[in-house]
């Protein structure tokens, strides 16, 4: 057993000298919070470098989806899946509203369009997707069914920092969209996150919800939340984005180097390669199908003996948990294919200074040669 361990993620951190000048200045202009000089910066910088139209920034992407619901005014019954994080879900509780649980697509692992007007009632307000893995969904299709049926789109786009769709960010798609930038994501402030929306009054409501509401000193005419980023989370943010681009070319290379040792491994499948632009490499999931040697949970137990610490990410399925498993869109039936996946699936670790010696012995593992 190797004595390193590797984990699923590490967080990619821009060289320390470099974030000092910025600790310097918050400890000179005392600016901690509420919307300082680093927080506006970055939120221009992020604004230009993602190609949208506004971003509010927020401590955690958990916070955005709540408020971003909220700002909507969502209520009733919301079309979402059930293969996520569990976040997605517990934001449509917060405010109130019932998930209801739709299938996915076997391929891309996102929501499936075709199963989603089945799912339309008449308490239905809005339909709220997940990049999952960063590999973007049907837009279009979705946004046709959104229009039919006056429905909202809200994105949760926890994993999409810097996806393309065919017509550039994918976060200009739906109403809005919201990022996660927690420590094991492709863009991170060690905890943070951000609601992208292309309508300047929205951008204001947004900003009046995670500021409890405040419109002014006195006045405050909405029950908003804490959800502002502080100065250091929005400062780190700015030292890492100088950075992103070639942490984002290091992901890609793991990403072919995984695909390539993989390549003809009876009974594991890698998703179908996205493409240039399109993905951020944020995770290397596999399937591991019933022709492999092990189960899924065998795999992932012999890796982690080899002290590598894969993860199942999305298993349990979020409708398999207690507070949605008595929904009727979480029955067994409802959700065949996000079942079968959740119980197939391994993340395997992604990250930028993942080592190619560390790849092929994770591939070596995985390919029993080890
Ligand atoms: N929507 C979706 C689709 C999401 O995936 C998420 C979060 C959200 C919404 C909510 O966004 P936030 O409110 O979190 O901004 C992790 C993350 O905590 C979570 O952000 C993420 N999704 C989820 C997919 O993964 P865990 O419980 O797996 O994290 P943890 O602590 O086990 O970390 C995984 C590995 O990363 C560790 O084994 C070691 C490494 N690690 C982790 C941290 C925190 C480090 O090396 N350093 C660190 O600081 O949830």
């Amino acid at each position: 057993m190797s004595d390193k361990p590797i984990y699923v993620s590490k967080p990619f951190l821009p060289p320390l000298e470099e974030f000092t000048p910025y600790l310097e200045q918050i400890w000179s202009n005392k600016t901690l919070t509420n919307g300082g000089p680093f927080h506006q910066q970055l939120e221009k910088a992020l604004c230009k470098y993602l190609g949208v139209d506004h971003i509010a920034l927020f401590n955690n992407g958990t916070i955005a989806l709540i408020t971003a619901l909220q700002a909507m005014k969502i209520k009733g019954e919301v079309i979402t899946t059930p293969y996520s994080f569990v976040a997605t879900a517990h934001s449509l509780l917060w405010n109130g509203i019932e998930p209801v649980f739709v299938d996915i697509d076997p391929n891309t692992l996102n929501l499936d369009p075709s199963k989603i007007e089945a799912a339309i009632t008449s308490k239905t307000t809005a339909i709220m997707p997940v990049h999952c893995y960063g590999r973007p969904c049907d837009v279009e299709a979705i946004q046709e069914i959104a229009d039919r049926h006056n429905l909202k789109v809200i994105y949760d786009a926890a994993h999409a920092f810097g996806v393309k769709c065919h017509c550039g960010s994918v976060l200009n798609h739906g109403d809005l969209s919201v990022l996660s930038f927690h420590a094991t994501k492709v863009f991170n402030t060690f905890e943070g996150g951000a609601v992208v929306c292309s309508d300047v009054e929205i951008k204001n409501l947004i900003n009046q919800l995670k500021n409890f509401g405040f419109v002014d000193e006195v006045t405050v005419d909405i029950a908003g939340i804490n959800g502002k980023m502080s100065e250091v989370n929005a400062a780190f943010g700015l030292a890492q984005l100088n950075h992103i681009d070639d942490a984002l070319e290091a992901r890609k290379k793991v990403d072919a180097l995984y695909r390539f040792q993989l390549k003809n491994v009876n009974g594991i499948k890698c998703l179908e390669d996205a493409g240039e632009k399109v993905t951020n490499y944020s995770y290397f999931p596999i399937l591991v199908d019933e022709t492999y040697s092990l189960s899924r949970d065998q795999l992932y137990q012999k890796l982690k003996n080899n002290n590598i610490y894969s993860r199942r990410y999305f298993y349990p399925l979020i409708s398999d948990f207690p507070m949605y498993k008595t929904l009727r869109s979480s029955s067994f039936s409802n959700l065949p294919v996000a079942h079968r996946l959740s119980k197939q699936v391994l993340c395997l670790p992604m990250y930028p200074d993942l080592d190619s010696d560390d790849v092929i012995r994770i591939t070596g593992l995985i390919k029993n040669n080890l």
